[in-house]
């Protein structure tokens, strides 16, 4: 019986296309500028900082899509730590007692399938590892090496996103809530992180598992990840402007 008349390849080629949609809706997206605007237009000169900061920058990185990596000499001898360092919340308290072994990984939204991640399961995954500078709006910078999952593999293991989310919100233990277009979420570096300098990420640094996402300034790289949650918009998360920081003001693209 040749191809044409069977129905099992047909369906499972159907099968695959459809995941694939997802897949390939994310790659397509990684491989032009992404959007060139932030979700919500801000009024007055901020308004045009944050276009201006964005747009210039996807265009300028279009054809230079990593960010700088260093050589092992540069890293910093002990990164600092910053901000929370010690989320006050009961399940996190709990969860840190025992080693991080009940953790597990919320990931859902417009995914073809929720599911949860133990931490053993996504060191067991595709592993990068990167020596990059961490920028922080308040004035300070460090060079480390970050391992961890890319966030694109974290996303295949829900099964992708469906063809309608736009962007991902992340969720912390200490109440934070960060959101990334398509283009920084396919990025190659950026990865969920549980990896700094060769050891686990200490508890300072956002312990056990924390967001790299190089081309953003520090506050967008968020500590104590608890749930990732894929969305069509950014409207309904926090204030609406599609992170904790922008809510509270800063730009939702600073760059670094
Ligand atoms: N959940 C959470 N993520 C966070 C913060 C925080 O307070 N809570 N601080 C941010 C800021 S402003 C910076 S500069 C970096 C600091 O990371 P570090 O503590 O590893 O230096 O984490 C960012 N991510
Ligand atoms: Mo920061």
């Amino acid at each position: 019986m040749s191809d044409e008349f069977s129905p099992t390849p047909d369906v499972s080629r159907r099968r695959f296309l459809r995941s694939a949609a997802g897949l390939s809706g994310l790659i397509l997206t990684g491989c032009d500028t992404g959007d060139l605007t932030p979700p919500v237009r801000r009024g007055g000169l901020v308004g045009i900082a944050d276009v201006l900061t964005m747009t210039t920058q996807r265009l300028l990185m279009a054809h230079q899509p990593l960010v700088q990596e260093h050589d092992p000499r540069d890293i910093t001898q002990d990164f600092p730590t910053w901000g929370q360092t010690n989320p006050d919340d009961e399940e996190y308290q709990r969860l840190l007692a025992g080693d991080f072994e009940e953790w597990r990984l919320e990931i859902g939204g417009l995914v073809n399938r929720p599911t949860t991640l133990s931490l053993d399961q996504l060191k067991g995954m595709k592993r990068r590892t990167q020596i990059t500078a961490h920028i922080c709006e308040q004035g300070w910078s460090a060079i480390a090496e970050w391992t961890g999952t890319p966030l694109t593999d974290v996303l295949a293991a829900a099964g992708g996103v469906t063809p309608d989310a736009r962007y991902v919100v992340l969720r912390a233990f200490d109440g934070w809530y960060e959101g990334f277009d398509m283009f920084d979420v396919v990025h190659p570096q950026t990865i969920l992180a549980y990896g700094l300098n060769g050891r686990d990420l200490p508890r300072g640094n956002g312990a056990p598992v924390r967001l790299r996402v190089e081309r953003h300034c520090g506050y967008k790289n968020l500590k104590f990840v608890k749930s990732i949650e894929a969305v069509a918009s950014i409207d309904d998360i926090g204030r609406g402007t599609g992170g904790i920081n922008s809510d509270w003001g800063f730009h939702w693209y600073a760059g670094a």
